[in-house]
């Protein structure tokens, strides 16, 4: 996808006289700083990012990810004082008003994980608009405890002991493939 606007971009280019931003797709929707945090195949993980709109108003309507089952949009309430999710069906995004999914607020679920996150490893997210259609980011998988606590509470954001690099001295238990290294 990235490279396919870049192509269009180098194409357009010489003829407009000048450089298009790098990622702007040519509805004018801007997707950037999509991160997400290590999670273990199986489970649940999250995304967060920003989308710009530099054309018309237009709505950001679902997502869907290769690593995962399900992906849908989300967001995180203070139901007097216990923090909830529920789904949302749609997101408007406004020209001069960044949509931004952040911590506590609204974001994108990866529900049924078919691979585990790691910090540093980077996945796609296609974010579908009413207006633009499709437009694919890039997140990334940043270190554990990156956020709040508040908001790791209902994503179950335990989930980080998959590596056993500690190779304890329970011999006689099947560990299933516990690297001994
Ligand atoms: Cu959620």
């Amino acid at each position: 996808m990235r490279r396919l606007l870049l192509a269009s971009g180098l194409l357009c280019a010489p003829l407009l006289g000048l450089t298009a931003p790098v990622a702007a797709d040519q509805s004018g929707i801007v997707v950037t700083d999509a991160w997400s945090r290590a999670a273990v195949v199986g489970r649940t993980g999250i995304v967060y990012l920003t989308v710009t709109d530099t054309g018309v108003p237009d709505r950001l309507t679902g997502a869907s990810s290769p690593v995962a089952a399900k992906v849908t949009l989300h967001e995180t309430i203070d139901d007097h004082g216990v923090m909830k999710m529920r789904s949302v069906a749609a997101l408007p995004v406004q020209p001069g008003a960044p949509l931004k999914l952040a911590p506590n607020g609204y974001h994108i679920m990866l529900e049924g994980l078919k691979q585990s996150l790691q910090p540093g490893q980077t996945f796609p997210v296609t974010l579908t608009f009413a207006h633009a259609g499709a437009v694919t980011a890039t997140a990334t998988v940043q270190k554990a405890g990156g956020g709040t606590a508040m908001d790791q509470g209902p994503m179950g954001g335990k989930d980080m002991q998959g590596g056993s690099q500690h190779a304890t001295g329970m011999s006689g238990m099947n560990m299933g493939g516990a690297a001994q290294h």
